[in-house]
Formats: structure tokens, C-alpha cells, sequence
């Protein structure tokens, strides 16, 4: 680090750029081509990181929009196969342990794009020191809330956007009906996105699956006021609806952990 690294400020709230981001990025594009020779092109990784530098660097991290990452969306393109998506809000965590053990599913982060970006912090930054060759801020990147075109957030609208458009037949939806506050937030990348994003000529219907905590905590149910309101909010978007409280393989998955929870011991 030198000095005038070091005098770098802080200036915005989020922590900054993930360290190696670009060996991590190399890396799982080299992995994820490897393990998916489906995509079957000569994808080029380097050409990739050219993508996100071109999009990115030296560029305020709040003035970054969707449109600055449409050629990495091209390039990155994969076919989806129908029936396989698997779209989440607030169960980040349980939706892609199921899709790890459940192969006929995948989230966006399954995905070539998603899979490449997932988990890693990145923005760029407009001005730095002379000496030294980065167009990236490696102290500090600005938290979600701290703008609107903001750096992550423009990406990841654009990709689950992207994800939803080309999803087809059923879609599901891992929702978290433990969670305190609104099942789904209205600014909510699942409501606000990728809803609208869907092709109603493509996607037969959009199933919600409502995972409770295995104790039984139920804030929300299939059929609650809220569920309703959101089953109007699809519908009106032309897509068909519906709603598996405690869907089985969900619950199965979540008693891995908890085995000796009532919903566990069953056997049917
Ligand atoms: O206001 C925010 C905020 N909104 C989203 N996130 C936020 N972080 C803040 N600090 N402040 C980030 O998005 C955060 O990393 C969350 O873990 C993540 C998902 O937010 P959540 O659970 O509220 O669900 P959303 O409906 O907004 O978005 C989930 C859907 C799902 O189908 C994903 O494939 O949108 C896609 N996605 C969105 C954002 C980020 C994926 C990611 C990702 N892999 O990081």
C-alpha cells in the first residue's frame, strides 16, 4: 500500500472493492466454463473483464446504469432451459442451498452472469494517484442506499432482468414467511424487476413457494392478506399465480439441520 493509498479517504459508507476481485472473476469463468461445456463457445474470460473495466473504471460509482453493463450481459448470454428458474427474496441463503441439491433448478447466481459476480463487492472510482494503475476504489464503494445509480445495484437490476425475461414455463419463488416486516419489500428487486420482466407469451405461471422456519414461526401464509395482494400484483401483469405453503423438498432440505423438528419426523 502506498502513501498516498493510505491518505486515500473513505468517501462513501459501503466497504470497497473485494480484494483480487479480478483473479476471483478469471477464475470462476474459467470454473464455470469448465463445469457447463453446454455453453460451447470459445467465451473469452479476459474479454469478459474487459466488459466490467470498460463499464466501470474511473467512473463515479453512482453514475453507473444498466446500460454500461449491456455488452458484459451479451457477451455472458446463456440459453435458460423452461421450468428452471428459481427466483428468491429474503432466503438468499436456503434458495441456493436448494438449488445445489436440487439440479433441475437454478437461481440467477447459477447462472454464467450471476455465478461470475455473486458475493463480490466492486466500484470504480474517478480520480487516483498518480502512481498508482486502478480504476477501481478498493477502500470504499457506496452502500445500496447511498444512490440510485448506483454501481451493484444497476448490475444486478439489469441481470435479473435479464434472467426473468428469458425465464420460461413455470418460474418459481422462494419467499421467506418467517421474516418480520412485508413479505416482499415494494422496492424489492423480485417485485419491482423481475415481475415486470417477465414474458407472459413464455412464463405459464409464477409459483410462489413460502418457506417457514422449521419451528413453525408463520408470519406470513399463502393465504394472507399480503399473499393476495401480491397474487393481484402478478396477475396483473399477466402471468398466472400460485402459492405451496411449506413446499416438501424446501422443508426436507431445511430438517438437514434441524432433524428432530416435528415437521421433520413425518413420513409421507
Ligand atoms: O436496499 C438494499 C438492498 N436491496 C437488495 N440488496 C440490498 N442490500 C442492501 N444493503 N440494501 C442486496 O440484494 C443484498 O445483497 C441482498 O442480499 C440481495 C437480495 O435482496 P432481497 O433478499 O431483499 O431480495 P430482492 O427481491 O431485492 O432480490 C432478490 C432477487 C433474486 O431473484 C436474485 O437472483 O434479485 C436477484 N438479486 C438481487 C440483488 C442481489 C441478486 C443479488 C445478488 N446475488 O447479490
Amino acid at each position: 500500500v502506498t502513501s498516498q493509498e493510505r491518505d486515500h479517504p473513505l468517501i462513501w459508507k459501503g466497504k470497497g472493492t473485494t480484494r483480487h476481485v479480478k483473479d476471483i472473476i478469471l477464475g470462476r469463468c474459467y470454473d464455470y466454463l469448465l463445469n457447463n461445456p453446454h455453453l460451447g463457445r470459445d467465451l473469452d474470460c479476459n474479454g469478459i473483464w474487459q466488459e466490467l473495466t470498460t463499464a466501470i473504471y474511473w467512473k463515479d460509482p453512482c453514475k453507473v446504469t444498466g446500460e454500461d453493463y449491456q455488452r458484459l450481459v451479451e457477451v455472458t448470454h446463456e440459453t435458460l432451459p423452461c421450468n428452471t428458474s428459481l427466483l428468491w427474496s429474503r432466503t438468499n441463503n436456503l434458495a441456493h442451498r436448494y438449488t445445489k441439491a436440487n439440479d433441475g433448478f437454478r437461481t440467477l447466481e447459477d447462472t454464467f452472469l450471476g455465478y461470475l459476480f455473486n458475493g463480490l463487492t466492486w466500484c470504480g472510482k474517478t480520480h487516483s494517484a498518480a502512481t498508482t494503475v486502478k480504476g477501481m476504489d478498493y477502500k470504499s464503494c457506496p452502500a445500496w442506499d447511498e444512490c440510485e445509480n448506483h454501481t451493484m445495484s444497476s448490475f444486478w437490476k439489469l441481470a435479473s432482468a435479464t434472467f426473468s425475461r428469458s425465464s420460461c414455463g413455470m418460474v418459481h419463488v422462494m419467499l421467506n414467511g418467517s421474516a418480520e416486516g412485508d413479505i416482499v419489500r415494494n422496492d424489492s428487486i423480485f417485485k419491482s424487476v423481475e415481475i415486470p420482466s417477465m414474458n407472459p407469451d413464455l412464463v405459464s405461471e409464477v409459483r410462489l413457494w413460502l418457506a417457514h422456519g422449521i419451528d413453525g414461526t408463520q408470519r406470513s401464509k399463502c393465504s394472507s392478506d399480503s399473499l393476495m395482494e401480491l397474487k393481484g400484483y402478478i396477475e396483473k401483469h399477466g402471468l398466472g399465480f400460485s402459492c405451496v405453503d411449506n413446499q416438501r423438498s424446501v422443508q426436507l432440505l431445511q430438517c438437514i439441520e434441524n432433524p428432530g423438528a416435528a415437521a421433520c419426523m413425518r413420513c409421507n
